[in-house]
């Protein structure tokens, strides 16, 4: 089964916007497997936005993730990938489509409330990063057969 790593962002943390993202990913039939809330070091963002690391907002983006506390989570379910990124929009929230996370609720490319995998290698490496295998669950939720044929 497909996973994919989402990370509520801090600025998606201090206005209060947990439940509702998490609610979107609920709702839409995909399952919770791993969470945890934390202050990632600058090594984890350094780490996780290392592709980035020749951008200019590259220390901006590190700095701001660093300075409170994210969601940091791993839901499963076939397609999950590509689906929560078409669920969270383009990283700009000013053009991401109306219906989407970003699109919904920011306004500003530096404040765009949440990070979703890009690809299923990089949602395998960013979920090794932030979770230990034995803190992921495995679990059947009892909705499985009325969101799947
Ligand atoms: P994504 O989050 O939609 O995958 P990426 O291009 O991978 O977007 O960029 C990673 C993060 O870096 C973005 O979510 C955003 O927070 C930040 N970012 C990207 N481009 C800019 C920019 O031009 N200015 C400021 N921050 C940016
Ligand atoms: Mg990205």
């Amino acid at each position: 089964m497909e996973r994919t790593f989402l990370a509520i962002k801090p600025d998606g943390v201090q206005r209060g916007l947990v439940g509702e993202i998490i609610r979107r990913f609920e709702t839409k039939g995909f399952t919770l497997v791993g969470l945890k809330f934390l202050k990632p070091s600058q090594e984890l963002a350094e780490q996780h936005y290392a592709v980035h690391r020749q951008r200019p907002f590259f220390a901006g983006l590190v700095e701001f993730i660093t300075s409170g506390p994210v969601v940091a989570m791993v839901w499963e379910g076939d397609g999950v990938i590509a689906a929560a990124r078409k669920m969270i929009g383009a990283t700009n929230p000013l053009t991401a489509e109306p219906g989407t996370i970003r699109g919904d609720l920011g306004i500003n490319i530096g404040r765009n409330i949440i990070h979703g995998s890009d690809a299923p290698e990089t949602a395998k490496s960013e979920i090794g990063l932030w979770f230990k295998e034995e803190e992921l669950v495995n679990w059947q939720p009892h909705l499985t057969p009325w969101l799947h044929e």
